[in-house]
């Protein structure tokens, strides 16, 4: 039936280790063929051999207003016809920097890079750079991209393969990151107690979306910012996932808390490759060619990915009811399935934090790595399997989220709810 997505994996592995190009998409954890793309529009998403799918992978969180939306087409196809790279500074940059000032008031300089991973080990580089200490503080379960120091006990791909953390990186580099439990301020006050001045950033994602929906437990973020203040540390929002995806903004906008750097991607590169990393004009400072943290990047600030961006924010800003609309479908997808997952007595919890959700297959409450890891990552496995023979694309891993963007319809909801309806019936 996936003959072509068949073909082409034998094909890929004979070049590309594993077949892919990033872990998660070989599909290992769900045992089944990953599906090769040939194309995606709206809501959808195609494979090699024709088949259609909704779409809930999202590219993992950037298409948030659809796939191939016109707009966002036509800029890429005028900025193109420009030249595709100039490795120089061009107008529209300002224009990205400025919409993100904008939109995220903690954000007083902001420096473009060329993805999520680039953005967090600039962020750290810097926060070591301004403090002048080399410890830093994550959690469990948090993905903040695949920089050495940030892979310990980590989540997405990490902990979809169960991978304790990654040979190559330097133990001594290692020994450097201290992983908490997330939603826990009690360890992080001791780790401080310890270790305080050593401590140059505690990096977190405000909303875990990478061992799953995790969202901060009252009083959590709140805590982190006092601790940090107290001891000079440099607090990181990685908001890779969660800038522009909950609100015109970052989720710090919707907690009312100001870390002092933040780190972004995904929906502000509107499906192009990019990251950025902005803060406190004090801190930001400190980087080159003002200061003396060097960070650089020939793609950096790319014309093409400035056009789909800023077209994206454009479209985001400019048109509120939106974010209404992407929470109320997923809302609604949430609350049925809920329901079906109930009716069917099987124990699960769904979470969900704005148009972003994870259903978790364990009956006991999650909130930080542990819990996550109690989930029956076999019967995910059957479940997604079954939704994806019935054209729905969820993300191949319990421990991700599953997007819901603008261009999905309540056809799509539809769709997807018989689907679960009917793939719970034979698990
Ligand atoms: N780290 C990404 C999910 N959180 C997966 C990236 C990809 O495979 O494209």
């Amino acid at each position: 039936m996936n003959k072509k997505s068949e073909s082409l994996f034998k094909k890929a592995n004979k070049f590309i280790p594993g077949g892919v190009n990033s872990p998660v998409r070989a599909f290992r954890s769900v045992e089944v063929t990953p599906l090769f793309i040939a194309r995606a529009s709206g809501s959808k998403i195609y494979d090699a051999d024709g088949h259609e799918y909704v779409d809930y992978v999202s590219s993992w969180g950037p298409m948030i207003l659809g796939h191939s939306h016109p707009s966002v087409i036509r800029a890429i196809c005028r900025a193109a016809r420009r030249g595709t790279s100039y490795g120089a500074p061009t107008e529209m940059e300002i224009r990205m920097a400025e919409m993100i000032r904008r939109a995220i008031p903690s954000v007083e300089m902001v420096r473009m890079v060329s993805s999520g991973t680039e953005a967090v080990m600039s962020a750290i580089r810097l926060a070591r750079g301004f403090t002048g200490r080399e410890k830093i503080i994550k959690f469990e379960g948090c993905y903040h991209g695949h920089a050495d120091s940030l892979l310990v006990k980590a989540g997405s791909g990490v902990a979809t393969l169960g991978i304790p953390g990654s040979p190559g990186i330097p133990a001594k580099l290692a020994e450097l990151t201290i992983n908490l439990p997330f939603n826990d301020s009690a360890p992080v006050r001791s780790a401080v107690d310890r270790y305080g001045d050593e401590i140059a950033c505690i990096i977190v994602e405000p909303v875990a979306g990478n061992m799953g929906v995790v969202p901060p437990r009252p009083g959590f973020l709140e805590d982190l910012r006092k601790i940090t203040e107290s001891r000079g540390i440099v607090l990181i929002f990685d908001e890779v996932i969660t800038g522009f995806r909950l609100t015109y903004g970052g989720y710090q906008n919707l907690a009312g808390i100001e870390p002092d750097l933040t780190c972004l991607g995904k929906i502000i590169g509107g499906g192009l490759p990019v990251g950025a990393f902005g803060g406190k004009k004090k801190i930001m400072e400190m980087l080159a060619p003002l200061g003396p943290v060097y960070q650089a990047g020939t793609l950096s600030g790319n014309p093409l990915a400035m056009a789909a961006g800023v077209t994206t924010l454009k479209l985001l800003r400019d048109d509120r009811t939106l974010y209404d609309k992407i929470d109320g479908m997923a809302l609604t997808i949430c609350g049925e399935m809920k329901r079906l997952f109930a009716e069917k007595g099987l124990p699960a919890f769904i979470h969900r934090t704005g148009s972003m959700f994870t259903a978790f297959f364990t009956g006991s409450e999650v909130f930080d790595f542990a819990t996550a890891s109690t989930c029956d990552t076999k019967l995910f496995a059957r479940f997604f399997r079954g939704m994806l023979s019935r054209g729905v694309y969820l993300a191949p891993s319990q421990f991700e989220a599953a997007f819901v963007s603008a261009a999905h319809t309540n056809d799509d909801i539809d769709r997807t709810l018989s689907a679960c309806t009917e793939t719970l019936r034979e698990l």
